[in-house]
């Protein structure tokens, strides 16, 4: 029976992959129905403000094409062809053939793969319990931060920073690599706050002119690849200029006389010549952070999205080291906050079963590994089962060709958990619904701001959709997987984990609704030291052993520089390939997520490449015309549109689109490598060389 109609806001928190974890207030309409949704104006880094597409999430929740029902495939794989079969009979069935491959082939044949469709630890998580206690072959996560976190893990030492917050009492905001207004909104709310009651400037520093730049008093608009020139030659101005700290230097940090000289040939002429950036606008840009001591560099992921983006991002946080910002209020460099939580997940990962000698396999090489790569496999026996829950690789991986072969098998047996019927999904024996956030239990954190928070239950889910986390218990259960959290509700494990982790309880949280984690000043200022033995910033990173938990050494690790320095390892221009592509963010998606709902298709149109109008003329691309973009990859056709915000032989396409999408079925991802890039690995989304033709 539906609860009166009145309209109730409910505390939760977003569970998208976006760093602005934003605190919610969602109107229940009846126990089966949402209404609005809103920011928490009391949570004050949401400071009531949310992005468009969830605060109409009313649209993707009660969607009509979500998945209601268990589905097993009965047409050839990806043809669509599905019956509804019960969740027992699924179940079993899976339970089954799971079973019969680990005694074929052994467990390791066996392989979940999961990302963070939802950010709820619980829903998120769980499956790595599953994952270890069965000993299934491990997941190497590197999609998303493999290139970002050691960069800034390689200078400070943790994963932390100055209190997000305080981009507000800046001076001077330095939006770098993030495309805030579309992927974190929220650093907009502080730093333009910040420009209104301090007078503080923003810069922002992208490859093409963003809404981001349009807000920027100092938009940079770079080569995809180059931002370590950059800032090794505003780091020489700062020098050269007398604008260093060098109190801070000596004190704060691993200077020596060496990195001084190493910075002498790094001139803004030398940086222009790299980053297409004008003497000028370098020059402005290091006196500005040179003269604003409280300086916020705010750090995206977007320009870790290159094959140097380690060293890139760490060459961006040596400037706050330079200049002494951190030891001001609104200064220093924030990249995100995930060492700040203390949690215990050895419930809700199951770590007390993890067994070193399981191979782990890389989540951005599933191409590679479903098509039996002996070097993706680790040498090991080939994948013969796929357990996937809250991702999408048949749109959002690199290799795409490899990973649709590999999708084809006959010999894979491949169950997706989903919200809907996913480029991914198509592929699947077997298809389960899955409850979304309005409607399990789960605790949540900010990756770009400090509040950890409460996600309850809302609303009944629809249909027969059931949450990860009791799909996992179900499938342990029925493959014999033995460990404690499968015998518990979400709500004991979330109870569980916060006693553990020094949050109080749940109950205490349910009152409270969220909890403000930020450490306080001093040690989130590294005042008291950066997280190294002798407590100083490294200019002069060790790579291999930057402590970043469970990397994997990749790549040309040996080669990366020894100080900043402008890394020139990106995909190389050819005759053949002579376009850098970026894959950027659509402001109307997450990732592939959002990609069903009516009103975000609206507003992003169709896939479409942008090309700066000189580089159309010259290569006959007309406005608004299809053309192909190719490399040895593959080829993805979409339509151009000449747009001048981009410098010459740059192309961006904001993506993720569903395959479908595409003239010929061929999304982005089929020109983006999945080669293991240093120091730990990732995906260089935004690294890759394209040939254009007209079509
Ligand atoms: N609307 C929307 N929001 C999202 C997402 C989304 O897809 N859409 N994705 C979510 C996820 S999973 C993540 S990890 C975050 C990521 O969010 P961000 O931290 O913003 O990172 P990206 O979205 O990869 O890219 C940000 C910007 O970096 C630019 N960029 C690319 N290469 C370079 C370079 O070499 N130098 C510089 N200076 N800039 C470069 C891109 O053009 C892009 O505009 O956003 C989350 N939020
Ligand atoms: N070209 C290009 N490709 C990229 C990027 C890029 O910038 N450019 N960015 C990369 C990055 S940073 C990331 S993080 C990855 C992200 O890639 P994915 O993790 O695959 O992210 P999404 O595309 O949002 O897909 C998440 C899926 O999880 C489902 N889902 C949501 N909640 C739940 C749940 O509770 N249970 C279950 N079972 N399913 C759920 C959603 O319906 C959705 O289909 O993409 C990467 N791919
Ligand atoms: S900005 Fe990010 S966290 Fe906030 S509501 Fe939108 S998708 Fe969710
Ligand atoms: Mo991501």
């Amino acid at each position: 029976m539906n609860a009166p109609v009145s309209i109730t806001r409910k505390n939760s928190v977003c569970p998208h992959d976006c760093p602005s974890a934003c605190a919610l207030e969602v109107e229940v309409l009846d126990n089966q129905t949402i209404g609005r949704v809103y920011g928490s104006k009391a949570q004050t880094y949401t400071a009531g403000v949310i992005c468009a597409k969830v605060a109409r999430y009313a649209e993707r929740n009660h969607h009509p094409d979500r998945l209601l029902y268990p589905l097993k495939r009965t047409g050839p794989k990806g043809s669509g062809q599905f019956t509804r079969v019960s969740w027992d009979e699924a179940m079993a069935e899976i339970a089954q053939r799971l079973l019969t491959i680990e005694a074929e082939h052994g467990s390791e044949a066996i392989w979940p793969y999961s990302y963070a469709g939802t950010m709820g630890l619980v829903n998120r998580d769980g499956i790595k319990r599953l994952t270890h206690v069965k000993k299934y072959s491990g997941f190497y996560s590197s999609i998303c931060i493999n290139l970002a976190w050691p960069g800034y893990l390689a200078g400070t030492g943790k994963m932390m920073g100055p209190d997000p917050r305080e981009m507000a009492l800046s001076d001077c905001v330095v939006i770098w690599g993030t495309n805030a207004v579309a992927t974190q909104v929220n650093v907009m709310t502080h730093a333009i706050r910040a420009r209104k009651e301090r007078g503080a400037k923003i810069v922002a520093i992208d490859i093409y002119r963003t809404p981001t730049l349009d807000q920027a008093d100092l938009a940079l608009i770079v080569k995809p690849g180059t931002d370590g020139a950059l800032a090794v030659a505003v780091m020489h101005v700062l020098f050269r200029d007398g604008l260093v700290d060098r109190e801070y230097l000596i004190n704060s940090t691993d200077y020596t006389n060496e990195f001084e000289q190493h910075l002498k040939s790094k001139t803004p002429e030398w940086a222009a010549s790299i980053t297409g950036l004008t003497v000028a606008e370098i020059e402005a840009f290091a006196h500005l952070v040179g003269e604003k001591k409280r300086t916020y560099f705010r750090l995206g992921y977007g320009f870790s999205r290159q094959r140097n983006g380690s060293v890139n991002m760490h060459a961006a946080s040596c400037i706050a080291s330079v200049t002494g910002a951190w030891q001001y209020e609104g200064g220093g460099a924030f990249h995100n906050n995930g060492a700040i939580y203390h949690w215990r997940k050895s419930l809700i990962e199951g770590l007390d079963a993890v067994d070193k000698s399981i191979r782990q396999l890389d989540q951005s090489q599933i191409g590679r590994v479903l098509t039996g790569d002996n070097d993706a496999l680790r040498g090991g026996g080939p994948v013969k089962a796929l357990f996937i829950q809250s991702t999408n690789p048949m749109s959002v991986a690199p290799e795409q060709t490899l990973v649709k072969q590999g999708f084809a098998r006959e010999d894979l047996f491949t169950v997706v958990h989903e919200q809907f019927m996913t480029d991914t999904a198509k592929m699947a024996d077997f298809v389960l619904p899955a409850t979304m956030f309005t409607e399990h239990d789960d605790l949540y954190q900010g990756g770009g701001h400090q509040y950890l928070g409460l996600g309850p239950k809302l609303i009944d889910p629809p249909g027969e959709c059931r949450s990860n986390h009791d799909v996992i218990c179900d499938i342990a259960h029925r493959v014999g997987a033995e460990h404690e959290g499968f015998g518990m509700t979400s709500r004991a494990i979330i109870d569980w984990t916060l006693q553990k982790s020094k949050w109080g309880t749940l109950e205490e949280l349910e009152v409270k609704g969220y909890i403000d984690a930020q450490p306080a000043f001093e040690e989130a200022h590294f005042r008291k030291g950066f997280a190294w033995p002798d407590g100083k910033f490294r200019f002069k990173p060790d790579w291999p052993n930057v402590p970043f938990g469970g990397g994997r050494p990749s790549g040309p690790i040996e080669d990366i520089p020894t100080y900043p320095d402008h890394w020139a390892v990106s995909e190389k221009v050819t005759r053949e390939y002579p376009f850098r592509l970026a894959t950027s963010p659509a402001r109307n998606y997450l990732n592939s997520t959002f990609s069903e709902t009516a009103t975000s298709k609206m507003r992003e149109g169709e896939p479409t490449v942008l090309i700066q109008p000189d580089d159309a003329n010259q290569h006959q691309i007309v406005d608004q015309s299809y053309v192909a973009l190719f490399n040895a990859r593959g080829t993805v056709r979409l339509k151009a549109k000449h747009f001048d915000g981009i410098k010459r032989g740059v192309l961006v396409a904001e993506s993720i689109w569903p395959n479908s999408a595409y003239a010929d079925g061929n999304g982005i991802n089929t020109l983006v490598g999945a080669d293991s890039p240093a120091p730990f690995g990732g995906a260089a989304f935004h690294d890759n060389s394209v040939g254009l033709r007209a079509l």
